[in-house]
């Protein structure tokens, strides 16, 4: 771990070192081999540590009826200056601790850092442009929708910043672990284990095309097996929440050469050959998945005509409604998901 001493840029970046001292440690960014990168800096010592996982608490703001954190606050190294024009994405759902282990959750996280805001979705997405102020600098994080009495929980971000002057890579992503009133040993226990898990990953970032689909993908998920490369035998399995443009991602410590086999209710499974697992964000581009498979066999056949030919002209709670009949997404079967199915008829998925 390399560790770099900072008071010099830290007494800089603070108007008031007082001030400073009362913060939480802030979130360095720091260029290492021609990539940003982020480190953990100490505020009272002025060291770096590298890091991609942060520690944060929510509190209730009683003015505007939100809880909100303003921490970690952000720093920055000698490669880049005030002015430098950045980007903060979200490139994943929220997670949520549940004592054991990190769960996607439909809880929003929203941020917002002087006219910009945006809010955490179901697959990666909203980003803004900032430039680095004159001096250290704090984004507002909120928890838009949860009351005073929420249930005490640990909450995961998934953030990555790029830099928009330089040329330099992106960040590695990182993650803000934010504790809404839970005990300190829960939350360090979330941290842990965010460390464990997501601290050296890599992320994978793909979409998918869903043939013939018109409702909202962002309601949707892709399951993602991650197999030995020429085999049907499953390492790993992430089920993905989509973006409204079909993005989706997911975090990996494998290295090496797999095959993903990529699949939604009622499309084909398609398997994307030899992908290259390394320590670099792997970009895998768009699949397009064909749909039609109602009976969920990989195939389509007579038999999804059958179910299909039982479910016509139903619309959700009809006695006759099956949602993977909706073949469009649209909320009723009518003769236009007949039609994707008569696309795809005798197709079978990728085994
Ligand atoms: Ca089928
Ligand atoms: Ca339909």
């Amino acid at each position: 771990m390399k560790s770099t001493f900072r008071i010099a840029a830290l007494m800089a970046a603070c108007t008031n070192i007082t001030i400073a001292f009362a913060h939480g440690d802030t979130l360095d960014f720091s260029v290492d081999s021609s990539r940003l990168v982020t480190g953990l800096m100490s505020e009272i010592t002025g060291v770096v540590t590298p890091s991609r996982v942060f520690g944060s608490e929510f509190v209730w703001n009683a003015a505007s009826s939100v809880f909100r954190s303003t921490t970690p606050g952000h720093s920055w190294g000698l490669d880049l200056q005030s002015g430098d024009p950045l980007r903060i994405s979200l490139v994943h759902q929220v997670w949520e601790y549940n004592g054991a282990e990190l769960v996607p959750t439909d809880q929003r996280v929203a941020v917002s850092y002087l006219a910009n805001q945006i809010s955490s979705a179901s697959g990666p997405g909203p980003s803004f442009d900032y430039a680095i102020p004159a001096s250290h600098y704090h984004f507002a994080y909120t928890l838009p929708g949860l009351p005073e009495n929420a249930t005490p929980s640990v909450y995961v971000l998934a953030c990555e910043t790029t830099d928009l002057s330089h040329g330099f890579g992106a960040t590695q992503p990182y993650f803000i672990v934010f504790n809404l009133g839970q005990d300190e040993t829960v939350h360090d226990a979330a941290i842990d284990l965010v460390t464990d898990e997501l601290g050296s990953s890599t992320m994978v970032r793909s979409s998918v095309s869903l043939g013939g689909f018109t409702g909202n993908l962002s309601e949707r998920t892709v399951q993602v097996d991650v197999r030995e490369m020429g085999s049907t035998s499953v390492v790993e399995s992430h089920t993905c929440g989509l973006s409204d443009e079909g993005g989706f991602t997911f975090f990996t410590n494998l290295q090496g050469s797999f095959d993903l086999a990529i699949r939604s209710n009622t499309f084909l499974r398609k398997v994307v050959r030899n992908v290259e697992i390394s320590t670099e964000t792997v970009n895998k581009g768009n699949v397009s998945l064909v749909g039609g498979d109602v009976d969920g066999d990989n195939q389509v056949t007579i038999f999804d005509y059958l179910a299909l030919s039982d479910a016509f002209d139903s619309s959700a709670g009809d006695s006759a409604w099956n949602p993977n009949a909706d073949l469009d997404g649209d909320g009723s079967v009518t003769v236009f998901d007949y039609l994707i199915l008569s696309d795809s008829f005798d197709q079978q998925g990728d085994e």
